[in-house]
């Protein structure tokens, strides 16, 4: 009953030394696989024989290599300083090695520094599976006095310092170091931190860049990389800032539908499209996800379909796919009538899962045990195969 219009269902592997094996995705449903050569330094060129070797691992367990997550952009083209070109010209130079592949989509994002970022990565939700979260209090008290970047005061109110001084006093130790080292987390699927040095050395390097001057490097980065993948037929998509908003008084300038539209506007091409978190644009309640979808769709080259719920405060969690404030259903509703508009079928992943059941006791990468994130994409599977009977 798999029609030409259902997105296409895929997971993230980290590669070979992911605990989660290509064989678990393939029994979870999916047909496609989302992965990068995490191995390559940033910034070095990913060769053609690096590329082939993982899509034959991905291909020898029955699926195939759907999209790439990701080709990640060196920090001297965010800050436009150091050797920027020659990073830039590297990312042609992958982009070409991944259209001999034989591989089309490419993800991406432009957040200065750190990716995602969150205070507890172990959040227990009352079923007792754990989630991410994200908590003000906690993250104004690691920023102004663990972190204690110079300047931070500024960026927040009194009553949110009186908050985060509050909430610091509540913390043992264990939780003060807990909650450092959950911030200093760094990419996705990796088990490095920053220190404290390196992190507040890093910031430093972006004091004279504001939301507008990081815009300015991102178009032309675009500028100069759109074309060549549009030559190439591939399919760049960049991913949203998580959370929303700048932190650690870092811009980040892909977090509304604006934002979107801009970056979209400045280098006119199928090219240029986007990865559709509804993860991370749905933490922000300005952000209308159906209306997104529906406005911008033909620009969206792949999903990733996940739910956090926020309060009143901003502090969020990572919800059950179908229980948290996006409306999954609406959205999903948006995304089949694009696919059947484009005659196309989009991929998607359920992103982020909880860690449950058996993983609990197990080693996993934050957000990406196998098992709920099992759950969450037989859910989102549910859903659109209910819908596109309607279609
Ligand atoms: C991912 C992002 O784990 C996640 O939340 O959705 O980190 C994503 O992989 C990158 O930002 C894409 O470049
Ligand atoms: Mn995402």
């Amino acid at each position: 009953m798999k029609g030409p219009y259902l997105m296409e269902e895929t997971m993230r592997w980290y590669g070979p030394n992911d605990p989660v094996s290509l064989w678990d995705i393939r029994q979870a449903g999916c047909t496609g696989v989302v992965t990068a050569l995490h191995h390559i330094p940033v910034g070095e060129v990913w060769t053609l024989d690096e590329i082939i070797k993982r899509k034959k691992e991905v291909e020898a367990a029955g699926m195939r290599w759907t999209v790439i997550e990701s080709l990640p952009v060196h920090e001297d083209i965010k800050k436009h300083t150091g050797n920027y070109e020659k990073y830039i010209n590297n990312y042609k130079e992958s982009l070409r090695n991944v259209a001999k592949a034989g591989l089309e989509v490419v993800t991406y994002n432009f957040m200065p520094i750190l990716d995602w970022m969150r205070t507890d990565i172990a959040y227990e939700m009352p079923d007792r599976s754990k989630a991410l979260r994200f908590e003000k209090a906690a993250f104004i008290a690691f920023d102004l006095f663990l972190l204690k970047r110079p300047g931070a005061e500024k960026d927040y109110s009194a009553a949110e310092i009186e908050k985060a001084k509050a909430r610091l006093s509540t913390m043992s130790e264990t939780e003060k170091e807990t909650l450092y080292r959950n911030t200093l987390l760094g990419l996705p699927g990796s088990e490095e931190r920053f220190t404290e040095e390196q992190i507040l050395k890093a910031l430093q390097t972006y004091s004279g860049i504001d939301a507008a001057q990081l815009k300015q490097h991102l178009f032309y980065f675009l500028q100069q990389v759109v074309p060549v993948a549009e030559e190439l037929g591939l399919k760049m998509a960049i991913h949203p800032d998580d959370p929303p908003y700048p932190i650690l008084g870092l811009p980040r300038i892909v977090s509304t539908e604006q934002d979107a539209r801009e970056l979209l506007d400045c280098a006119p091409s199928p090219a240029n499209g986007l990865c559709f978190c509804t993860g991370s644009y749905g933490v922000r309640a300005d952000n209308d996800l159906a209306g997104m979808v529906r406005r911008m769709g033909d620009q969206i080259h792949f999903i990733h379909l996940r739910s956090t719920l926020r309060d009143a405060e901003g502090n969020f969690f990572e919800a059950d796919h179908l229980d948290g404030d996006v409306d999954m259903v609406a959205v999903i509703k948006e995304l089949l009538a694009v696919q059947k508009k484009r005659g196309i079928s989009l991929p998607m992943r359920p992103d982020h899962g909880h860690q449950m059941l058996d993983d609990l006791t197990k080693k996993t990468y934050p957000g990406y045990s196998a098992i709920g994130r099992l759950r969450g994409l037989a859910e989102l599977r549910g859903v659109q195969r209910a819908l596109a009977t309607g279609l």
